[in-house]
């Protein structure tokens, strides 16, 4: 399936603490990424971007979710608009666009196959609720959303489909908050900090994340760039230093796609305007290639 590859653009802003990650889809097409998956010998077909309509203003509202107005309409619009990728026989590839389109995204997966894992690498863990959350950015809330610990409002974006806790898995955390903890405690959810990545080793996190969801038959994988250490890839809303490094970051996407299992795939937080001549887009284009099996010494 991952040799015809259906690519979508997700360029959202509205859930994130700064603005740019709107130009994150076409930034990284920039980089010639879908030129190079067809010289890989891969079927491409490009949906070209969700229209989304990103404001440059923050606004809070008394529910603690910024943007609330524009962005509760968007995230349906982008659950529908993914819902039609699925439909066809090939591999979904969304390009992001903040992280609160994982909420509409795995909603589809959801709703498309039973009981999936997600994979979510990410230096933060997203799970804070509108009650938790100190900024109100929902871009930090749609693991707590895809469990149902939001408000129904934002909870039924895409349709009442839970992700249980258990098929859950985080790469790379190191920043999380105190309201956050609570909730991975208490549901017992599976995580590798990056203390566990340089205590096991890339591999052995990958077959520890594969054995853990060994009964699942469905998993997508989630990859924030902010996974990576921000003095390599620092074209992101919220950085966060001792991260992946490249190879680091390469060799687990390789490893990943090499999973029959895995059967979508998301990069996101991608942000030009935040970067240092673009490096941070050419990142994410080797972590997609390595992803769908460019080989590399
Ligand atoms: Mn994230």
């Amino acid at each position: 399936m991952k040799d015809n590859i259906s690519v979508l653009g997700i360029p959202i802003d509205l859930g994130a603490s700064t603005i740019g990650t709107r130009l994150g889809p076409d930034s990284i097409r920039l980089t010639g990424l879908l030129e190079e998956l067809l010289d890989m010998g891969l079927d491409i077909y490009d949906f070209g971007n969700i229209d989304i309509k990103n404001s440059n203003k923050k606004i809070k509202f008394p529910s603690n979710m910024t943007n609330e107005d524009r962005l509760l309409p968007s995230l349906s619009h982008i659950n529908e608009e993914v819902e039609k990728i699925y439909q066809r026989q090939s591999f979904p590839l969304i390009l992001g666009g903040d992280h609160s389109l994982v909420l509409p995204s795995f909603k589809a997966f959801l709703k498309k196959y039973k009981n999936p894992g997600l994979i979510y690498i990410d230096a933060h863990a997203d799970i804070n609720t509108e009650k938790s959350s100190p900024t109100g950015n929902v871009h930090g809330m749609p693991v707590a959303a895809l469990m149902g610990l939001c408000s129904n409002k934002l909870n039924n974006i895409g349709g009442s489909y839970k992700l249980n806790p258990q098929n859950l898995v985080y790469i790379a955390i190191r920043d999380i908050d105190k309201g956050e903890e609570l909730i991975i405690k208490e549901k017992n959810i599976k995580y590798f900090s990056m203390a566990d990545v340089y205590k096991y080793g890339i591999e052995e996190i990958v077959r520890k994340s594969m054995v853990y969801l060994g009964n699942l038959s469905s998993i997508y994988l989630s990859f924030d760039i902010d996974s990576m250490d921000c003095d390599i890839a620092p074209g992101t809303g919220v950085p966060v230093r001792g991260g992946l490094n490249y190879n680091q970051a390469r060799l687990i996407l390789s490893l990943f796609g090499k999973e029959e299992k895995i059967k979508g795939f998301e990069l996101v937080e991608v942000n030009p305007s935040l970067d240092d001549k673009n490096k941070t887009s050419e990142i994410a284009k080797e972590l997609i290639l390595a992803f769908f099996g460019k080989s590399f010494i």
